[in-house]
Order: C-alpha cells, then structure tokens, then sequence
C-alpha cells in the first residue's frame, strides 16, 4: 500500500451515540455500528472514525475519558469492538479512533491521584495553580489566569481540599493534562501503541494544538475584560511540533503506509498547518482547520451566525490549497458532531435541499485533499429545528444559553443562534428510515429523531440514483476512479464572483472542472468547458441541462457540473 494511500480515501465519521442502537436504550452502540456496514461499504468509504467509545461519564459525550483502555458499558465490550474492527477489516475499510489527550475525565485515575493530595506523585500530571496573588481561594478573580473556558466560564476550577486550583480548557470535568511531564507523554503513547497493537489503523487527535502552551503558564497579566481569550497562550505552543515528532518516533515508527493521522487543530493557520502536515517532518499526516467553518460567526461569536460570505469562503478555501499545495495536505469537511448540518448552514434546506446539499458535495469532494463524511451529512440531513432550550443537551449549548442570559441577550436570538449553529443539530439520530425514532432505536432515543426523517431518510435513497446519497457514492467512487480527483494541483476560478463556485484540477493533461451555482437564482458562468465531458451533475437524469455556450455554462439555481477533459 503506498504510504500516501490516504490521499485517495475518503473517511466517514462515526459519532456513536447517534449512530445505531441495537439493545434499545436509547443510544447508539458498537453492535449497532456492525449492523450498518452495509451502508457504508455500499457507500464506498475507506475509512472510519469513531468518535470516543471509551470509559467516561459523558460530561462531554465521551470526549472526557476516564479509562483509555476500556469501552464504555454504553456502547459495549472489549469484544464488541474487536468484532466491529474485524468486520470493518474483513470489507477491506480501515477504523480510525478519536485520540483526546489534552485532557482526561476528572474521574480518570490520573487526576484522582492527582487530586489527593500536592505532594501526590502525579501532581504534575494536570496543571495545578495557587490563587492568583492577592487573592483568596474561592473569591471571585483569584483565578490564575482569567481565561475564559470554551464552554463559557472560567477555566480553571477550585479544589478545595488543597486550595489549588486546576486547568480545563473545556468542561470542569476535562482537566488538561500535562504535556510537559514525559511521565504524561510516556502514559500516552503506551495507551496508543496498545490500541495500535490490537489494530486499530490510526488516530484523530482532539484539539492537539493545545497539548504546549506557553510557560510560564499563569504569569500573564488578566486579560482585559472579565474572562478573556487565552487562545494565544495555551494553543499552538513552543513544543508543540516537538511533542508531535516525539509521538511519531514513539508510536508510529514503523507502521508507516498502513497508518492514518489528523490533528484537529482550533485556530490552525497555513503556516501551522504546513509544519504539521509536511512528510518531511513526521508529524501528521493532515489537520482540520477551522477557518472555513468560522466564516459566519458574527461579532457575538458562534452563536451569533451571519449569512454566508462565499466570496469570503472561497478565499479561504483558496488560501488552504495554495497553501498546501507543494508541502502538507488538506483534510475536507463541512460536517462533524461539533458542527451545524451544512445543508441547512450554507444550502437551502427548504426550496432547493437535494440540490443544495449536493452541490456542497461537490465542491467540497473534489478539492485536493481527503474529503471526510459525517454521519448522515451523505443523506442531507438538516438542523433539527429546536425551538426551547429544554431540547438541548450539549454542554456548549447550555451553557452558553446561560452565559447570553447573563449578559442580558433577547432569549428568542439566543435560541435562533443555538437553532442555527448548536452542536445537538449534528447528534440527533441518523434517519435511517421512515419507522418511529427513524429506524435508530426501538426505545426512547437519547435526542429524538428530526421529525423530517418520515421522507429524508437512507432507506428512501439507497435505491434511487438521483439521491442525495447516490451523489456521495458517484464523488467517492471518482476520487477513486480518477487519478486528477486525489492528486491533480487546483485553480480557482471567479474567485470575486458571490454565487458561483467554480475551480479547475489538472494533473498530466487531464483536466476536471468544478461549477456550481451556489445561489438561489440562475446563472450564467463564465467557465469555458469547450471539448471537455460533462461527467457529473446535480439535476437527476431526466433533467435537460442547457448546453453550455462559449465561455458560458448557464446553471439553474444549485445546478452544479462537473467538466473532465483527458
Ligand atoms: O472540539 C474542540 C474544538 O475545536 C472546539 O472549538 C469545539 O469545536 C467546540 O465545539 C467549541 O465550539 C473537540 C471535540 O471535537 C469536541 O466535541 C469536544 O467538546 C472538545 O474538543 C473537547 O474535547
């Protein structure tokens, strides 16, 4: 297998919770997993990542982990998940973990022992911190830093038995570890060879850029404002690269060409990313970058959602496969189980959904880079809708609810930017039928279904070749099929017009050639596809596509083609 073989391989994400139940109680599991590979395989995917299936209490659906090394009764065994990887293996895919090891559970035995005491020997495995100078333990700014949490609060969090207070950059109950104790990092890589050596292909690393921050870490002045952006002090840190190098030549070396590694790495730029993801530097393979997906938050941050900017997005995209073009290489989504369903973020999940969704396929799919597939996103599933904020259940969403409560926010804006952007949209089930709680569970789901599921569903797609899901199985199949798909270079083409996205990939004479209309309202694209081969579009066989003129491709609102010339 050529050591880039990811190059050509599409991965789809697993979030197990809300992926299939098989025992009934509401949430999905590794057994319900095995019973829809069919689904995947049919959709021709190379890869699977599952999102964490760990021992954890679930403060953050998993991404708090208390045992590394043992599966959360919730979604099985030990030999549940040895079956799923056999299986998945035995249909010639690979499976992919979810590494998240900037932090750990507060229940891991790590920071219980941690916690015991200050002159516990794994004290310094998390960050522990006095109050800030002149101030008492417990009053209000005795903080060490006055960092603002990325799930609102602060994020450090008082012990009381010994009057120290400890680092979570996320949730109270996920301590960040600490990666400059090679007691840590050793603990670590044992747990990664461990999963390796039972066969597991690779690792997606949680919010991996933050594993070096800077030191000394609380000797910064308060930020100004009552909570503030640490981001430039505990991301993208001094050792971060050697850290990462360090973890290749303890876990990877030698398994090269059968292994697949992306950092998910917040607030990355192309500089980063380049240094993460060259070959030469044994990091990563690829990361996900954010950029694109922060393109709409407004000036109130994430929740407060702005209408696309495609001219903006488009730059963005531009940006990343310049920038990686000769070093490193891009991973491409739209979707994952921290993101909003993109139908209904950049489409038109009313007047034009299949289009719509098919066309973000499109133009995503056939970048260069590895397209990754979230669950459900292959059928255009959309926003669940939610109207109160009693259907949430993601601790991002809560507790940013309260934190805009706070702040005195308008209760209906507040619910319309967790309506558009909260993370519950992607963890509702995947629909894969028309039966109650669409075919996930035969009890009482965990987050109920999308009352849409009655017609968006797979089952009402697999056989129908204009479906949304037919289009994902053609664009997967072309990267596989067609050598300029993986590893042709790109242009992109119109880059200030703001309804049309149009590029051009070309590798040995061959040329394909991306348009799409991404408006509501038909075009007239100045592409010149003269003498190349209409081989893919988003319109359904029987529709009749006007014959593109010269240096003109007229497109119907959403119409999306796709041009081969060899
Ligand atoms: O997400 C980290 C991250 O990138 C955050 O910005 C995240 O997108 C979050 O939604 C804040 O907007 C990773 C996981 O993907 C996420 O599910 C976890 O909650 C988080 O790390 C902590 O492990």
């Amino acid at each position: 297998m050529a050591s880039d073989w990811w190059k050509s391989a599409v991965v789809y994400q697993v979030y197990p919770r809300s992926f299939q139940d098989s025992n009934g109680d509401g949430v999905g599991d590794l057994q319900g997993i095995r019973s829809r590979l069919d689904h995947l395989e049919w959709l021709g995917v190379d890869v699977i990542w599952l999102s964490p299936i760990y021992a954890s209490p679930q403060a953050d659906n998993g991404y708090d982990i208390a045992d590394y090394q043992a599966i959360d009764p919730t979604f099985g065994t030990l030999d549940d998940f040895d079956a799923l990887l056999a299986d998945v293996h035995a249909r010639g895919m690979k499976l992919v973990m979810d590494l998240v090891v900037n932090h750990t559970s507060d229940e891991h035995p790590w920071f219980l022992e941690s916690r015991s005491s200050p002159r516990s020997p794994k004290r310094d495995w998390y960050w522990w911190s006095d109050p800030r100078e002149g101030f008492e333990a417990g009053q209000p700014g005795a903080e060490p830093t006055n960092w603002r949490s990325f799930f609102s609060g602060p994020a450090w969090t008082l012990d009381e038995e010994s009057g120290q207070y400890f680092l979570h950059l996320f949730h109270p109950k996920q301590p960040d570890l600490n990666w400059e104790n090679p007691e840590v990092r050793e603990a670590v890589y044992a747990m990664m060879r461990w999963w390796l050596d039972r066969g597991v292909d690779g690792f997606r690393m949680d919010v991996i850029n933050l594993i070096s921050k800077v030191l000394p870490l609380t000797d910064g002045e308060p930020l100004p404002g009552g909570l503030g952006n640490g981001f430039p002090l505990y991301a993208n840190g001094p050792r971060v690269h050697e850290f990462l190098q360090e973890m290749h030549r303890e876990v990877f070396a030698g398994r090269e060409g059968e292994l697949i590694t992306v950092g998910e790495t917040p607030g990355v730029t192309t500089d980063h990313a380049v240094l993460f993801t060259d070959p030469a530097r044994a990091e990563v393979d690829m990361v996900f970058q954010f950029e694109h997906v922060d393109v709409d938050h407004g000036p109130a941050g994430k929740f407060d959602p702005q209408p696309l900017d495609l001219v903006r997005l488009k730059a963005i995209v531009h940006r990343w496969q310049e920038a990686l073009a000769e070093r490193g290489w891009n991973s491409l989504y739209w979707d994952n189980h921290d993101q909003p369903r993109v139908v209904s973020r950049f489409g038109d999940d009313r007047d034009h959904w299949a289009e719509s969704a098919k066309a973000l396929a499109a133009v995503l799919h056939l970048q260069r880079g590895t397209p990754y597939v979230y669950q459900g996103e292959e059928i255009g599933m959309t926003n669940a809708g939610f109207t109160s904020i009693d259907q949430y259940r993601d601790v991002e969403a809560l507790n940013a609810y309260d934190e805009l409560r706070a702040l005195d926010m308008p209760e209906d804006r507040i619910l319309d930017g967790l309506a558009a952007m909260s993370r519950d949209n992607a963890r509702t089930p995947v629909q894969w039928d028309d039966s109650p709680h669409a075919g996930f569970t035969t009890g009482t789901p965990w987050l109920p279904a999308t009352a849409n599921h009655a017609w968006l569903n797979a089952a009402a797609q697999r056989e129908d070749p204009d479906s949304v899901a037919a289009f994902y199985r053609e664009l997967i199949a072309l990267r596989h099929r067609i050598q300029v798909v993986a590893h042709g270079d790109f242009t992109m083409l119109l880059p200030e017009d703001p309804r049309v996205f149009a590029y051009r990939r070309e590798l040995d004479g061959t040329r394909l050639t991306v348009v799409a209309n991404l408006s509501g309202e038909p075009v007239e694209a100045p592409v010149d596809v003269h003498g190349a081969s209409l081989i893919l579009h988003n319109r359904g066989a029987a529709a009749t596509l006007t014959t593109a003129g010269a240096g003109i491709v007229p497109l119907e609102p959403w119409e999306t083609r796709v041009y081969l010339t060899d």
